[in-house]
C-alpha cells in the first residue's frame, strides 16, 4: 500500500518523545514541573491553538508482541497503541539479566533464535542509527530501559517515527516487524546497531484480535 504523503513526524527529529520509567523527572516543590524564570514559553503561547493530530486513530487497532528468549521461554509482552501524535509502547518483561537494555523495532516480523531473522532496525527512510547521531535516526529506535535484579521490568515509550495505520512507517508492511531486547545498552550513536550487544529476546508484532487485517482506516 502506497502512502499518500510523508507524515510530518517521520521527517522530524524529535520522534521518540518519552523515555523509560526510570528516567528522572524534573519537578519543583510539591511535584509541580519547574522551569527557569523567564523560560515558561513565548508571550501569548499559553492558550494558543494546539497542534492538530498527526495520525489517524479511528479504526486503527492496537497491536501486541509476545516476547520470548532464545530458548523459547515467554518473558512478557509489549503492547502498541496508536495515538494522535504517536504510538505508545508498553513493555513488561521478567527474567532478563539485571541492567540496562536496548529495545528496538526490527525490520522483519520473524523471531527465530538467535533472532537474526528479524533483520536490522526498522528503517524505512534509510537513515543511520541513533537519536544522538546527526545522520540518524532509525524509525525503530527506542529508549533504553533498566531491568531490576528481581521482578518485572516495565518500559514505556512513545514514538512518532512509526505507526500502526497504513502509510510510511507502518509496522505492518509486507514483511511485518518485530521488537527485540538486547543484552546491553544502546549508545544512541553507533551505526547500525547502537553497540547494544546480542539479541536476547524477540517478539513478532501482530494486530490485536478482531483488527482489520489490511491496516486500512
Ligand atoms: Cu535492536
Amino acid at each position: 500500500m502506497r502512502p499518500t504523503a510523508l507524515p510530518r513526524p517521520l521527517a522530524a527529529t524529535a520522534a521518540v518523545l518519552a523515555a523509560g520509567v526510570l528516567a528522572a523527572c524534573a519537578s519543583g516543590p510539591g511535584g509541580a514541573p519547574s522551569a527557569p524564570p523567564g523560560r515558561q514559553g513565548a508571550p501569548g503561547a499559553r492558550g494558543g491553538p494546539a497542534p492538530g493530530p498527526t495520525f489517524e486513530t479511528r479504526n486503527v487497532a492496537p497491536a501486541r508482541a509476545e516476547i520470548r528468549d532464545a530458548e523459547g521461554r515467554t518473558l512478557g509482552q509489549a503492547t502498541f497503541t496508536q495515538g494522535p501524535f504517536g504510538v505508545l509502547v508498553v513493555t513488561e518483561l521478567t527474567g532478563l539479566p539485571a541492567g540496562v537494555h536496548a529495545m528496538h523495532i526490527h525490520d522483519v516480523g520473524r523471531c527465530e533464535a538467535p533472532f537474526t531473522t528479524a533483520g536490522g532496525h526498522y528503517n524505512p527512510l534509510f537513515r543511520q542509527h541513533g537519536m544522538l547521531n546527526r545522520a540518524g535516526f532509525h524509525a525503530g529506535d527506542l529508549p533504553n530501559f533498566t531491568a531490576p535484579a528481581t521482578g518485572t521490568a516495565r518500559a514505556e515509550a512513545t514514538s512518532a517515527a512509526f505507526q500502526l495505520g497504513a502509510g510510511v512507517g507502518t509496522l505492518f508492511d509486507v514483511d511485518g516487524s518485530s521488537i527485540i531486547i538486547h543484552s546491553g545498552a544502546d549508545d544512541y550513536r553507533s551505526d547500525p546497531g547502537g553497540n547494544a550487544g546480542t539479541r536476547v529476546a524477540c517478539g513478532v508484532i501482530t494486530r490485536s484480535a478482531g483488527a482489520d487485517s489490511t491496516g486500512a482506516r
